[in-house]
């Protein structure tokens, strides 16, 4: 069967589940957000990473129907978390450029934000700069709109696309995630370590946040710390967690 034939019958058999991956406040070192990374539970495969499976439901248009279940069981996390005590904490989710164009998302977003009493900053959508600048002048209205409703818009992979710095100061961002290719050898590449330091004095210039991601070691830690980052992700930390696991991590951490 075709790996198309498999995602549809995943979705009907909802074998997708969330794992969330802890992002810290260098400053304080409290949790201040988790990114929401979508996994496959076949019965047969075992977890399936998301490498192997979104650009085929990119391809095939899956990625909505995937898309939509995977805003709702965020949203339906983020107020279950809320209730538990768990509340300052922003969850994101990445949104794939279709789903950025399609008018749906909107009424999704609305009906979820009512439906699990969002707070304003509680749901922050990761976009990537080629999803945006693949169609600025239809995105950059669309996230606008998702600003009002109070949904939060971070960049991520940042550095890795192309998006001009005129059309940055253009968008209503919350925040930049730092791409972790340049992470990786910060510590010994020059290159990567000036470009870190260059979008961290962007991401303060901008009045934006900034989340490194992958980070590992730390040294890395120590070198974007002192280059000013506000916050980090990265096995450093933690891998993404099930859902299950969370509360009991961030216990460790406040
Ligand atoms: O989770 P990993 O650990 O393997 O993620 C791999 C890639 O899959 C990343 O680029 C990530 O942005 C993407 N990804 C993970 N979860 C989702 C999701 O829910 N939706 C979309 N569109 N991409 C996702
Ligand atoms: O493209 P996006 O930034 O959404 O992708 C997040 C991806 O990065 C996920 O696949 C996640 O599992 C992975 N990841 C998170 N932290 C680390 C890390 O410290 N090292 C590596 N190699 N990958 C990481
Ligand atoms: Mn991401
Ligand atoms: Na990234």
């Amino acid at each position: 069967m075709q790996m198309e034939n498999h995602l549809r019958q995943a979705i009907l058999r909802n074998e997708f589940e969330l794992h969330y991956q802890p992002q810290v406040d260098l400053g304080t070192g409290r949790i201040i957000g988790m990114e929401a990374l979508v996994r496959w539970n076949h019965p047969e495969w075992g977890m399936v990473h998301p490498e192997k499976f979104i650009r085929v439901a990119e391809e095939c248009n899956l990625v909505i129907p995937l898309g939509e279940w995977v805003l709702c069981e965020a949203c339906r996390q983020i107020s279950q978390w809320s209730r538990q005590g768990l509340e300052a904490v922003c969850i994101s989710v990445n949104i794939s450029a279709r789903q950025l164009k399609s008018r749906y998302l909107f009424t999704l977003i609305d009906n979820l934000m009512m439906t699990h009493q969002i707070k304003p900053g509680m749901l922050e959508l990761e976009i990537t700069e080629s999803a945006v600048m693949d169609d600025p002048e239809q995105t950059i209205p669309r996230m606008k709109e998702l600003k009002n409703k109070g949904v939060a818009l971070a960049i991520d992979d940042f550095g890795t696309g192309y998006s001009s710095l005129s059309y940055l100061k253009l968008l209503p961002l919350t925040r930049l995630k730092i791409d972790r290719s340049f992470v990786k050898d910060i510590e010994t590449d020059p290159n990567d370590a000036a470009i870190c330091a260059a979008t961290i004095a962007l991401a303060r210039t901008l009045g934006l946040g900034l989340v490194a991601e992958g980070v590992e070691t730390e040294a890395q830690l120590e070198y974007l710390r002192a280059q000013g980052c506000d916050s980090a992700q990265g096995y450093y930390f933690s891998k993404p967690l099930p859902a299950n696991n969370i509360m009991a991590f961030v216990s460790r951490h406040q």
